[in-house]
């Protein structure tokens, strides 16, 4: 199968590039920014990433990473089974809890048009981000989120720890640093990181 990533590794893109490397598959990369012509001609959208399989564009970092961990049979549990419930509701909560402040604070810097944006509410933001992050990294089993195997919500997860340090977010906990790092240190990671 062929496949074309668009989207730069400092976006929502580096989530595909990750999971394409730890999958050893072959892919070519398009590093355009939003709203570019070289994305528009693949996605009307003009939002990050978009991966094209054998010419077919498909939207949404968790939607193209669960497409390809359920194509591959690797970095999921079969769909159906009470594990992929368990792992489905990990990954919504990763979006809803951190993925969704981040952006929303992204938006209020940069994204929106000036006018548009009001500053104060980023305050709010990563108190909030930093509670969920807390939360949550009480419940990662180790030394993946579920155990001993390693799923897409943990490149989820990973990436938006990595955003949060970006984003001049709160310090994360020392636990999910020691998770992180086990991550990052995965040569599929550092592969990954190299292509910025
Ligand atoms: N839920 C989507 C979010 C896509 C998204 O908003 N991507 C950003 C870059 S990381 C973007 O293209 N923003 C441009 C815009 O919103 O117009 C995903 O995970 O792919």
């Amino acid at each position: 199968m062929d496949h074309t990533v668009y989207g730069t590794v400092r976006s929502r893109a580096f989530r595909v590039l990750w999971m394409l490397e730890e999958l050893a598959l072959p892919y070519r990369h398009v590093p355009c920014a939003p709203r570019s012509d070289a994305l528009l001609a693949v996605s009307a959208l003009g939002k990050l990433p978009v991966l094209v399989v054998d010419g077919t564009a498909l939207r949404d970092s968790t939607a193209i990473l669960t497409y390809l961990a359920d194509h591959h049979g690797q970095l999921t549990y079969p769909a159906g089974t009470i594990e992929r419930a368990r792992q489905d509701g990990w990954t919504q909560r990763i979006l809803d809890e951190l993925d969704a402040l981040l952006w929303t604070a992204a938006r209020h810097s940069f994204v929106l048009p000036e006018d548009q944006r009001v500053p104060a509410v980023k305050d709010s933001l990563r108190r909030e981000f930093a509670a969920n992050l807390e939360r949550l990294t009480a419940e990662i089993d180790g030394p993946y989120l579920m155990g001993e195997v390693m799923t897409v919500p943990d490149i989820l997860l990973c990436h938006c720890g990595n955003w949060a340090v970006s984003a001049k977010f709160p310090p994360a906990p020392d636990r999910f640093v020691t998770y992180a790092d086990a991550l990052r240190a995965r040569p599929a990671y550092v592969r990954t990181a190299a292509l910025g």
